[in-house]
């Protein structure tokens, strides 16, 4: 078994959807090349959806989720499917397989993607033992006007055909965390603090994703702690390009920053990375009409984050009332306790969501949108509240 290093907020997510016993979770097993779920002629097995980070040869890091079939009307079958509509916030590929038992909750699939834009790939499933394979692939064609790949888990069929054309579909370009803010041969100066928040013996993922990147990008990444911040400007002949600071050091940093050097942070850096940077420098003016009879949303993306713990649960919400008075009403929410209905909202402030890939997030930024609701991040509001976000480039 392949260790997953890359966390899967950095993979692509590929869930397979169908109907009860389509053979989504012999599929997963077929791709994955191990036996990871259950596969039983029972239908609905398969009650919650099961990850599997692997390598997809082509692809790189990827993560196959294996989801509860979703032709099934009775009370739990509707919870099944609602918690399948929820995993398709996080999806970039939907992979929808069809068998020969009716094309409708297929169909209805499809089109569900399409709202949510998610490029789709199609196959029909179980050839082995459908006769007129034929006639069925040329209506299922005609009714999705997508190519259909004939595939089969018991005979391995196909399965190589729908590799490719998963790896085909690769969702949107690769991103970059410092796009626009440096070039190859610029000097970066990372200011990181190592306090004891920090993991003994390692540096926090945004940092060491920051500094490879930096790295591919044939930049020349210095690092230091504030306190060593002088010595690492004085060792330069000239001010680095960019300086990207940790927000607690903020600052402390300014003071320093060369008037030749931009300046940035992690967080703000992150927030762009991950979500609407637009959006929620946008949202962080609805403080402007904040009062003490408002009414704030503080989501996590985690169940219990003890990083952010402090920052989601105790530092933000003081720092809120102690601007717009003790009345204020914060509600704190995580996980998966996403409300549908932001309305009764003001602002909406959502953690920097790094157990999230990105188009989680734009999927929760897009409820906000689409209800008028603002929405900001703990980054880019911390920056707003502490007087930083004048004082940065953010984009
Ligand atoms: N003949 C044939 N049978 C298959 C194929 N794929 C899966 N099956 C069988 O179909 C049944 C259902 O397979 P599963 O993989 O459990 O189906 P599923 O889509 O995960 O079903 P749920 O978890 O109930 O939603 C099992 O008995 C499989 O052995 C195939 O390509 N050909
Ligand atoms: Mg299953």
């Amino acid at each position: 078994m392949s260790t997953p290093q890359t966390p899967a907020s950095e993979r692509v997510h590929i869930a397979l959807l169908g109907r009860t016993n389509a053979g989504k979770s012999a599929m997963l097993n077929c791709l994955a090349k191990q036996d990871v779920a259950i596969v039983s002629d029972t239908r609905g097995t398969t009650t919650d959806p099961v990850q599997k980070p692997m390598e997809l040869t082509g692809m790189g890091a990827v993560v196959i989720i294996d989801t509860p079939g979703l032709d099934d009307d009775t009370t739990l079958g509707k919870e099944r499917m609602a918690r399948t509509s929820k995993m398709l916030d996080r999806t970039d590929i939907a992979v929808v397989l069809f068998t020969d038992e009716g094309i409708d909750t297929e169909l209805r699939i499809i089109e569900e993607c399409r709202t949510r834009e998610i490029p789709v790939v199609v196959a029909l499933n179980q050839v082995d033992r459908i006769n007129d394979r034929e006639a069925l692939i040329a209506r299922i064609e005609e009714a999705t006007k997508h190519r259909v790949i004939a595939t089969s888990t018991t005979t391995g069929e196909g399965i190589e055909a729908l590799r490719e054309a998963i790896i085909g579909t690769r969702p949107a370009e690769e991103r970059l965390i410092t796009e626009g803010f440096c070039k190859a041969g610029d000097r970066v100066l990372l200011v990181m603090p190592q306090d004891k928040s920090a993991p003994k013996g390692r540096l926090i993922q945004p940092q060491v994703q920051t500094i490879r990147e930096l790295l591919d990008r044939g930049c020349v990444p210095i690092c230091c702690t504030p306190d060593r911040m002088a010595e690492a400007l004085a060792a330069l002949v000239t001010p680095p390009e960019l300086i990207i600071t940790d927000s607690q050091a903020f600052n402390e940093v300014y003071q320093l920053k060369p008037e030749a050097s931009t300046l940035t942070s992690f967080s703000i850096l992150f927030a762009r990375y991950k979500g609407d940077i637009a959006l929620f420098t946008e949202g962080v003016k609805a403080l402007k009409s904040i009062t003490e009879a408002s009414r704030i949303l503080i989501a996590e993306a985690c169940s219990h984050t003890p990083q952010n713990e402090d920052i989601g649960r105790v530092k933000l919400p003081r720092l809120l009332r102690k601007r717009f008075g003790e009345g204020l009403t914060i509600d704190i929410v995580g996980g998966a306790d996403y409300p549908e209905d932001l309305t009764p909202y003001d602002l909406v402030i959502h953690c920097g969501a790094c157990m999230f890939n990105r188009k989680h997030v734009l999927s929760r930024v897009e409820r906000a949108r689409q209800q008028g609701v603002a929405i900001t991040n703990y980054g880019v509001i911390l920056a707003a509240l502490t007087g930083i976000l004048d004082r940065v480039r953010t984009n």
